[in-house]
């Protein structure tokens, strides 16, 4: 029988994340509640462990282990992590409203549990977010920029078909430039499959590899803007 105190939390999340692979359901649930409420692990790490999890599942459905039905269950596994962990996560932000940030999942792409955390964890730093949804092409982000006028716009992308809209995205809003002489807003690019080549394919202005990061870029762009109109 293994010395309980002598499981480190590396281990503790190692496991979390093999959990969720294996697509144990209830006992992922167990687990997270566990480690908030014995406070083992902060929110960030389950989180992280959790989409770790997911990537291994991701893994496996590209070498035919899991079919869709297994994506399936993921998303409902990650989504109810999701819920556990929202509340806290929340109760970490800052209520000080920061800017408006406009938000969706490109075109050609329906993921977005991604997205809706990163938009609720957006508006509990005090952002005032418009989600566009999912699938959303490059044409509804113009027309919605236009009305909402954000400080920044932001896209999430997981499926590889569909990062040529990101790119389109960015095209487009190049273009509106040249239309009106004001400066188009800032592009964030995030979602799982996003990495340093996609940003660099896409010539958005920033990406970020999870939600909290993605919370920081918009936080210090925020600021700089507040300072530059003061
Ligand atoms: C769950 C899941 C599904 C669910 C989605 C449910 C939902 N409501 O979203 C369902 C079953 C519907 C699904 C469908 C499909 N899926 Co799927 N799916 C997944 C899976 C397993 C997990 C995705 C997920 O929710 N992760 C957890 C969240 C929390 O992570 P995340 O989205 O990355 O978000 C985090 C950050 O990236 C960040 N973030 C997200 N968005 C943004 C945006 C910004 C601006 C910022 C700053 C941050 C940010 O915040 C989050 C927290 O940090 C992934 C595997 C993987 N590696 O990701 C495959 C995966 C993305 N799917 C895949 C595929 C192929 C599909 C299908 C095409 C399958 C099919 N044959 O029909 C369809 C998609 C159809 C379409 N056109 O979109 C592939 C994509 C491969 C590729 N390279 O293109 C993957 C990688 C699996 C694989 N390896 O085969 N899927």
């Amino acid at each position: 029988m293994p010395d309980k105190s002598k499981i480190t939390n590396a281990h503790r999340m190692a496991e979390l994340s093999s959990l969720v692979a294996a697509l144990k359901e209830q006992e992922v649930l167990e687990a997270i509640e566990a480690d908030l409420l014995s406070g083992a692990a902060s929110p960030i790490e389950i989180l992280h462990a959790c989409q770790k999890g997911m990537r291994m599942v991701g893994a496996m459905h590209e070498e035919g282990r899991y079919f869709i039905a297994g994506l399936i269950m993921a998303g409902e596994i990650m989504r109810e992590a999701i819920e556990l962990l929202k509340p806290v996560l929340i109760k970490a932000g800052s209520g000080k409203s920061s800017g408006r940030v406009l938000l969706g999942t490109i075109e050609g792409d329906i993921h977005d549990i991604g997205k809706n955390l990163f938009r609720d964890l957006l508006e509990c730093h005090g952002f005032s977010v418009m989600d566009l949804g999912v699938d959303v092409p490059p044409a509804d982000f113009i027309a919605a920029e236009a009305k909402f006028r954000p400080c920044l716009v932001a896209a999430s992308a997981l499926v590889t078909e569909s990062f040529h809209h990101l790119r389109e995205l960015v095209e487009m809003f190049d273009e509106t430039v040249h239309q009106s002489p004001q400066r188009r807003p800032i592009i964030l690019i995030g979602g799982g499959q996003v990495d340093e080549r996609v940003f660099r394919i896409t010539g958005a202005d920033f990406w970020a590899e999870d939600a909290l990061s993605g919370i920081a870029i918009c936080q210090r762009l925020a600021r700089e803007l507040e300072e530059k109109s003061e």
